[in-house]
């Protein structure tokens, strides 16, 4: 389709029933307008990184959308505030967190947004969930995720037992 591009979201809470939120928000994210969602990962618990608080559960979605980044962006944030999301202080424990992990193959880095996401590609819970989805994904700037997933091999990561 015409204006169509391939993102990844990733997805992290660890507050309340986390599980159960990243569940609900991927069925939100199926609903978006302009958008498709074609897979979503596993999900998986993972510890804290330079963080506080209860081990994360983590998951990424792939998204066929023609909404811009901004706007996408827009979409995330709305879902993650009817979670009651409060930022306290920086990496806060949370009901949920959507980042814009990719948009195609773009570059952005403006005051609102930065993709890809800037720490993605030394974070086992970013890049195992993503490699999950499409091992051959090329992340601008970073290459290919198999050899950066070889470099934190030191992460706590399990993949959660369930369909999803
Ligand atoms: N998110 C962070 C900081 N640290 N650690 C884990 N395990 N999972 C996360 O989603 C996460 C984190 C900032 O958003
Ligand atoms: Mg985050
Ligand atoms: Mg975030």
């Amino acid at each position: 389709m015409m204006g169509t591009v391939s993102a990844y979201i990733g997805l992290g809470a660890n507050l309340g029933d986390a599980a159960h939120s990243v569940r609900i928000a991927i069925d939100l994210l199926a609903q978006l307008p302009q958008t498709r969602l074609s897979a979503c990962s596993s999900l998986y618990r993972t510890a804290p990184i330079d963080a506080t608080g209860d081990d994360f559960v983590n998951a990424a979605v792939h998204l066929e959308t023609q909404l811009d980044a901004h706007t996408l962006l827009a979409e995330l944030q709305r879902i993650e505030h009817s979670f009651g999301r409060e930022r306290p202080f920086r990496n806060a424990p949370r009901t949920l967190d959507l980042d814009l992990l990719v948009f195609g193959s773009d570059t952005i880095r403006d005051e609102v947004l930065e993709v890809p996401h800037p720490r993605m590609g030394n974070r086992a819970f970013v890049l195992l969930p993503l490699h999950e989805l499409s091992p051959n994904l090329e992340i601008p700037g970073l290459g290919q995720i198999a050899p950066l997933l070889a470099l934190v091999g030191n992460q706590a990561i399990e993949k959660l037992g369930s369909d999803r």
